[in-house]
C-alpha cells in the first residue's frame, strides 16, 4: 500500500471510531494535515449526523466548510467529545511531535479542550525516541534569535522556517538534533523560554488512541 492508502485507511478507522458516539448536538474538534483532510472528507458523509466541528487552523476551517460542516469558535463550545489530528512523530506511550504544518498552537489548544485525542497515522510516525523529526517551535517574531539561542543551550540545531507565518501570525523555529529522552520534561522546559508560544511536543497531553495504518491493516493502540 502506498503512504496515502495507509492514512486513508485510518481515516475510515477514526469514522468507525467515533460513528457510533456522535449525536446531534456533537461537535467534533479536527485537526490539520493530510491525514486529517482525508478524514475531514469522509466526515463529510457523515455532516447530518452530528451539529459540526471546530478547526486547528484556517486550512481545516475552509476544507470544513467546502463540505457544508459548520465551524464553531471554541470559545463558544466548551469541552469537545473527540479530537482527531495526525502527528509528525508519535511514540510507544502516545506522546507526539506535531506542527510539521505550522498548526502546532492552535492543534495544542483544541487538544486540551477535547476529552479523547484520536491520533491518525501511517507506520512511518510511530518511533521508539521522539526527535528525528526536527520540533517546531512557534516563537513571537522579535523573540526568534534570543529563542533560538536558548535552544542550543538545549542541544538544538535550531533552523528557521524561512516565509512561514502561522495562523496567529508568528514564526517557527525547527529543532534538528535533539534527543528527547523526557518528552514532559522538554516540553515544560522549551515552554519557560520567554518569546515562546508553544513547542510542538504533545507530552502532557498526548493521544488516548492511536489508529496506525499498517501494510497488516489498521491497529489500535
Ligand atoms: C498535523 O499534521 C500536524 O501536527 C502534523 O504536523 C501533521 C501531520 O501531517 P500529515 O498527516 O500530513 O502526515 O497533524
Amino acid at each position: 500500500m502506498t503512504q496515502d492508502e495507509l492514512k486513508d485507511a485510518v481515516a475510515a478507522a477514526a469514522i468507525d471510531e467515533i460513528r457510533p458516539r456522535l449525536e446531534r448536538d456533537t461537535i467534533l474538534g479536527v485537526g490539520t494535515g493530510s491525514t486529517a483532510n482525508l478524514f475531514i472528507d469522509r466526515l463529510a458523509e457523515l455532516r447530518h449526523e452530528f451539529q459540526g466541528a471546530v478547526a486547528s487552523s484556517e486550512a481545516t476551517a475552509k476544507r470544513l466548510r467546502q463540505h457544508g460542516i459548520e465551524v464553531f469558535e471554541l470559545n463558544s463550545t466548551g469541552t469537545l467529545p473527540f479530537y482527531i489530528d495526525g502527528a509528525d512523530e508519535i511514540d510507544l506511550e502516545l506522546r507526539m511531535i506535531k506542527g510539521g504544518g505550522a498548526a502546532l498552537t492552535r492543534e495544542k489548544i483544541v487538544a486540551a479542550c477535547a476529552e479523547r485525542f484520536i491520533c491518525i497515522a501511517d507506520a512511518s510516525k510511530r518511533v521508539a525516541t521522539l526527535g528525528g523529526f526536527p520540533l517546531p517551535v512557534e516563537v513571537i517574531p522579535m523573540a526568534r534569535s534570543y529563542v533560538a539561542r536558548e535552544l542550543v543551550k538545549l542541544g538544538a540545531d535550531p533552523v528557521y522556517r524561512e516565509g512561514v507565518v502561522t495562523d496567529n501570525g508568528n514564526q517557527i523555529i525547527d529543532c534538528y538534533e535533539l534527543m528527547i529522552e523526557d518528552p514532559l520534561a522538554m516540553e515544560a522546559r522549551i515552554n519557560a523560554i520567554v518569546g515562546v508560544v508553544t513547542n510542538g511536543l504533545f507530552a502532557a497531553r498526548g493521544a488516548d488512541v492511536l489508529l496506525l495504518g499498517t501494510e497488516d491493516g489498521v491497529k489500535r493502540f
